[in-house]
């Protein structure tokens, strides 16, 4: 049976600064690699405004070589992707060049934040807004080498938005379409589990199994059903070995990637190894199922 790699937030436990050094960078990896994962979600943040970003990149690269781990995934540029000014246009360019150094393989990008209760026309003319959208943006991919993994939303967030009911992009069925009318082998997949349990309509089993090789990469997380509390397995109610069944039937070939910081997060500094080495063991509990 292959097993699926597990990954993790990086941010449990670095702070990103252009500062650090190759040393601090590798001291970071090797505990989480104590704790059982190579793989990371990265997040540019701050840094992606930096003026020394590219040199900042090139420095967690060496530790990355250096220590045997991979950033396998971050999720930016959010929403820069969708406002196309002559700024977000060049944070855009500049997270393309940032994932072409760290050898990030997929970008998880949300869809374009649309909310209300859509007729069939409108859903369509959102579809192929997307359809343009991405396919204006796969000459760039393919020449920086990037993929977008287009992330399911939840309907919870266009409750805190507007009070509409649904988000475009809650529908994972919608997505599939996107990708499939792209045709882009560097615009596919991302599922959000935990986004998909709080919709309370799709099985995981199925909707894995649907995405098929579309599927490229996942955030992991847990909640009960009714928010995106973003919890570790086992404290909401999602089927994890629903899951990681729909997960081998597709021959699924990424990471099982924690999105699960918030929890590490309110646990004091001490504390964040013990948590991460808990969520490392879930993880592999959880991937031999
Ligand atoms: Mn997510």
């Amino acid at each position: 049976m292959v097993q699926i790699p597990i990954g993790c937030d990086i941010k449990i436990l670095l702070d990103c600064n252009e500062l650090h050094t190759k040393e601090y960078y590798s001291n970071v990896i090797k505990e989480f690699k104590e704790c059982g994962f190579r793989y990371f979600n990265f997040h540019f943040g701050e840094m992606l405004r930096s003026e020394d970003s590219v040199r900042w990149a090139h420095t967690i690269r060496e530790a990355l070589e250096e220590t045997g781990a991979k950033c396998s995934l971050v999720h930016e540029p959010i929403p820069a992707m969708f406002e196309q000014t002559d700024e977000k246009r060049e944070l855009c360019r500049r997270t393309l060049q940032l994932c072409s150094i760290l050898g990030i393989d997929w970008i998880a990008t949300h869809p374009i934040p649309t909310n209300g209760n859509f007729n069939r026309d409108q859903i369509e003319q959102i579809k192929e807004r997307h359809r343009e959208y991405f396919e204006e943006y796969v000459p760039e991919l393919e020449k920086w080498n990037v993929g977008v993994a287009v992330e399911n939303l939840s309907n919870i967030f266009s409750l805190n938005y507007d009070g509409t009911k649904r988000m475009f992009g809650d529908n994972p069925y919608d997505l599939i379409e996107i990708v499939d009318r792209v045709g882009s082998d560097k615009v596919q997949l991302c599922l959000d589990i935990g986004h998909l349990h709080t919709m309370g309509l799709f099985d995981i089993g199925d909707v894995v199994r649907d995405m098929g090789p579309r599927l490229k990469a996942l955030h992991v997380h847990d909640n009960n059903a009714m928010a995106d509390q973003h919890y570790f397995p086992y404290m909401g109610s999602i089927d994890w070995k629903a899951f990681v069944d729909a997960l081998r039937e597709i021959g699924y070939e990424g990471v099982f990637m924690y999105e699960a910081d918030k929890i590490p997060s309110k646990y004091p500094t001490a504390l964040k190894k013990p948590c991460l080495k808990f969520m490392g063991e879930i993880a592999e509990y959880i991937v031999s199922l």
